[in-house]
């Protein structure tokens, strides 16, 4: 099930896409995350019960015609952590912009993986909405990850796309810069939707593109498949949970193997798509920060 938050005559409405429709089943109440939270447990936390809930009550649900300009975040106010070079490309690419050499390819075959806490719920922007730059970075990009929303004990629950945007330039001169690299206002996105984890039969085998759009022409274009991702979901659950305290649904990305050639950086009007396989289409316009 492709469940999504969009503005409707009734005002910001959650509910299951079918057949080009999108169904209100909150009534224009912005309770998605609650209602997702209630119907998760009234099913005993079993995805699929869940969904059989949320389809009976679509059916005597409002509906509206999907219409990609009136989606919002799938799901407001989630803490998203991260996890970091996952993938081959990103750990060559972290060690050619670093100073710190060496680091990245410990890391890459530690036993235990990279994690970062990237928003606590305030940063993060939705489909069609604007991602940033940092006002004092000079080199930036876009970072497509599939991200796994999972419950508090770390079971998956479902996915989406995850944009980590990241500036090259300041991890690179010291990697204790990850957190102002990684963390700012408007440096991630996730959507266009949650899809539940029973419509994706192997996530460890999805296709991911990414396309930057400038002047209406590609200006960068890559694509991967998370079948070459090092680590499993799994483990990186492992490690997201362990002696930690999650919220009844926090989101993982779990990091990136598509980087543009080390000259290319975003600039303001620069349109970033992200399209995984099975999930959906992630576009976002993006905007410099002003100093
Ligand atoms: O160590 C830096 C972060 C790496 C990352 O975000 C990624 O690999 O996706
Ligand atoms: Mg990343």
């Amino acid at each position: 099930m492709k469940l999504f938050r969009f503005r409707s005559k009734e005002g910001v409405s959650f509910g299951p896409l079918e057949d080009g429709w999108l169904y209100d089943v909150s009534r224009g109440e912005d309770s998605g995350l609650e209602d997702l939270h209630s119907a998760y447990a009234s099913a005993g936390r079993d995805v699929r019960s869940m969904t059989g809930l949320i389809r009976d009550a679509m059916n005597k649900s409002p509906r509206t015609p999907y219409d990609e300009g009136a989606l919002e975040i799938p799901l407001q106010g989630m803490e998203i952590w991260a996890a970091g070079v996952t993938y081959l490309r990103s750990r060559e690419a972290r060690e050619t912009e670093t100073k710190s050499k060496g680091i990245y390819d410990r890391i890459y075959s530690a036993q235990r993986p990279e994690l970062f806490l990237k928003d606590t719920g305030i940063r993060c922007r939705g489909p069609g909405q604007d991602i940033c730059v940092r006002s004092d970075s000079s080199w930036s990009v876009p970072e497509p990850e599939l991200t796994v929303v999972f419950d508090e004990e770390a079971n998956a629950v479902g996915y989406t796309v995850g944009n980590d945007v990241s500036s090259r330039d300041i991890e690179g001169e010291n990697p204790l810069y990850l957190p102002q690299a990684k963390v700012y206002r408007g440096s991630s996105a996730i959507g266009p939707c949650i899809v539940t984890v029973d419509e994706v039969p192997d996530p460890h085998s999805l296709a991911i593109n990414m396309r930057i759009l400038r002047d209406r022409r590609v200006a960068f274009e890559g694509a991967v498949n998370t079948s070459q991702m090092k680590r499993s979901i799994n483990e990186l659950a492992g490690f997201l949970r362990r002696d930690n305290e999650l919220r009844r649904f926090t989101l993982l990305m779990t990091g990136t193997s598509i980087v543009p050639p080390d000259e290319f950086t975003l600039e303001a009007g620069d349109v970033v798509e992200i399209e995984i396989e099975n999930i959906g289409l992630l576009r976002n316009p993006v905007v410099k920060l002003p100093q």
